[in-house]
């Protein structure tokens, strides 16, 4: 396991920290991560040892494992998040704020001895493709196993990270499990340091440093700083029949479709058509020197929401995870094989996510958030393009997210600022991804409110500055797949079926579709959606299509409410986009 970097200076200022590291959280040894398959087995034979992993059956789930996290650990805790600077306008509304020399001071308090009889593993890791000038490298210390094993799916590990240091800074993270109390956990992103402190949390989203900490909260900061985007989106490519490929990215929220978009499997009457994966959650945007703008995925493996994934939902991910897969916090079948809500019949007897026997009636067997880890590289639908240290090109940017009302199946924004407008007006229905209650309409602007590491007054900003970089910006649109009828019920019928919604922009894209002229936007004409063959009466999609300007007037208002809250800082520009579209939809023309 052991694999220290080279002598050079990056790897001596490397050596240094971890040695500082050591002496205050006083681990018994320290172990540096070579990301090798012996080095994977070995943490999983001292995991399963110690009850931290459940081997799976291992006929049906070959080299699979199930994790019970404590049940006070299994999603994000937004509320122990910060972002440490020196002043608070720095973060804005939308964060948590620290001093960023007490943030500091209190965790290394906390931090103290912390890892006495634990092992400290030394995590080097790559995001972005190899060889790619905008991939980074981060070093997370971590006295968890659990989190070495996922690190180890989701980034690469090593060496290839090692060598990317040469001429580089990295991203240092600091983990540890702690005693998972929830009353000392913390979140803590220093963004002048390119540092984070996270402890007392196991989740995924608190623990693997790599994730949301440093990809997105971050790389945020450095994004705004060096005039590029980390933003929270898939990028898929969409083929044709005729082999084009059309690349786009898509921010929707947390557990919000984002991964079975990524992976949709194109219905009967559109077969010929494909969908190639790239990202499922993270996008890293860079423009090229034609100013287009060109997307790299920095993770290398999916950390899914497991609830609602099924054969009929996600056939093509229901397949990647037979083999090598982590499971968090999913129910066991007697068979030992995982078991979740929506993954088909009920059996009438399991262990449920906390290992007590579950019986009917006794509510949901897996936790809502329960996860899979798993290697993107084992997914037959990846993108030959994932490698390109260049990225791909985006010709299209999604917003999306639950919303049972309101917002039309898929419309276009008029130009780049108005899209900005969208995404900033982002509101939808909360998830089970992060702690609290679920279901509630919150503003989550460009689906980065528990994301973006600075004001998000700035960040729209950031946003609005492309305008003048590039002569190639992408179109913006807005899609809704969660539209409600009056009785209560799904308007569309979603996964497969999306890629109507998906042809649409790209025939919009490239000249080919019909829209009418709406208040908020272009909005599809019924015959330019390709629908003939969805068995679909056309008053559903009227409904489905419709801009109900009583509804927009009420949401403008709680937008403005929202955009007042962010003061001085919130951009002009975007102020007269809003007001140019309460004038559309109180004037049509
Ligand atoms: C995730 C999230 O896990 O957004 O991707 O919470
Ligand atoms: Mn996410």
């Amino acid at each position: 396991m052991t694999h220290k970097p080279k002598e050079n200076e990056i790897a001596r200022s490397l050596l240094e920290w971890v040695t500082a590291v050591a002496k205050t959280t006083k681990p018994d040894n320290i172990v540096w991560c070579d990301g090798s398959e012996e080095e994977f087995q070995s943490l999983i034979k001292l995991m399963t040892a110690d009850g931290t992993l459940i081997q799976l059956n291992q006929d049906t789930y070959p080299n699979c494992y199930l994790h019970r996290s404590n049940p006070n650990d299994v999603a994000r805790t937004e509320e122990a998040t910060f972002i440490c600077t020196k002043n608070k306008e720095d973060v804005g509304p939308t964060n948590n704020w620290m001093p960023s020399d007490e943030g500091k001071a209190k965790l290394l308090r906390l931090f103290d001895g912390c890892m006495k009889g634990r092992t400290m593993y030394v995590i080097p890791y790559l995001l972005g493709p190899a060889g790619s000038p905008y991939s980074q490298v981060g070093v997370e210390l971590t006295d968890s196993p659990y989190v070495v094993a996922n690190m180890e799916i989701m980034t690469k590990v090593g060496n290839v990270a090692l060598e990317h240091m040469k001429n580089r800074k990295f991203v240092r993270g600091i983990h540890s499990t702690g005693q998972l109390d929830p009353d000392r956990r913390y979140i803590c992103h220093f963004p002048d340091e390119k540092l984070i402190m996270s402890l007392n949390s196991n989740y995924g989203g608190n623990a693997l440093l790599s994730k949301k900490c440093h990809s997105l909260r971050l790389a945020s900061v450095m994004a705004r700083d060096e005039g590029w985007l980390a933003e929270h989106m898939l990028i898929i490519g969409i083929e044709e029949p005729d082999g084009t490929v059309t690349y786009v990215t898509g921010a929707f929220p947390s557990a919000s479709g984002k991964t079975n978009l990524t992976m949709l499997k194109p219905p009967e009457y559109m077969k010929d058509w494909k969908i190639w994966a790239v990202s499922d959650d993270i996008a890293w945007i860079h423009l090229d020197s034609e100013g287009r703008f060109r997307a790299i995925n920095p993770e290398n493996g999916f950390f899914g929401v497991a609830p609602n994934t099924s054969i009929r939902t996600n056939p093509k991910m229901m397949e990647t995870i037979r083999k090598n897969t982590i499971f968090t916090n999913v129910a066991l079948m007697m068979d030992r094989t995982p078991w979740w809500e929506g993954m088909g019949e009920h059996p009438r007897k399991l262990w449920d996510w906390q290992g007590k026997v579950w019986t009917a009636g006794k509510g949901s067997a897996a936790h809502p958030n329960s996860r899979f880890t798993t290697s993107i590289n084992q997914y037959r639908f990846l993108s030959s393009e994932y490698t390109n240290p260049d990225g791909v090109p985006i010709t299209a940017i999604i917003f999306g997210g639950r919303r049972s009302d309101l917002v039309p199946l898929v419309y276009e924004s008029f130009s780049w600022e108005h899209g900005v407008l969208m995404g900033a007006m982002l509101r939808v229905e909360t998830t089970a991804a992060a702690a609290g209650e679920v279901g509630v309409l919150r503003n989550d602007p460009m689906a980065m409110k528990p994301f973006c590491g600075y004001n998000i007054a700035d960040y729209f900003k950031h946003w609005l500055s492309f305008r003048s970089k590039s002569e190639n910006l992408p179109k913006i649109f807005q899609i809704n797949a969660f539209r409600m009828g009056r009785d209560g019920r799904f308007l569309w019928p979603g996964y497969g079926h999306n890629l109507v919604v998906l042809k649409w922009i790209v025939d919009r894209c490239r000249g080919r579709a019909d829209a009418v002229e709406t208040p908020i936007g272009y909005v599809p004409t019924p015959e330019s959606l390709n629908v003939s063959e969805m068995d679909l009466p056309r008053s559903t999609i009227d409904e489905l299509l419709q801009v109900d300007k009583a509804a927009w007037m009420d949401e403008l208002e709680s937008s403005e409410m929202f955009f007042k809250t962010l003061g001085e800082q919130f951009p002009d520009q975007l102020r007269q986009e809003l007001s140019k579209l309460t004038d559309r939809i109180q004037n049509p023309v």
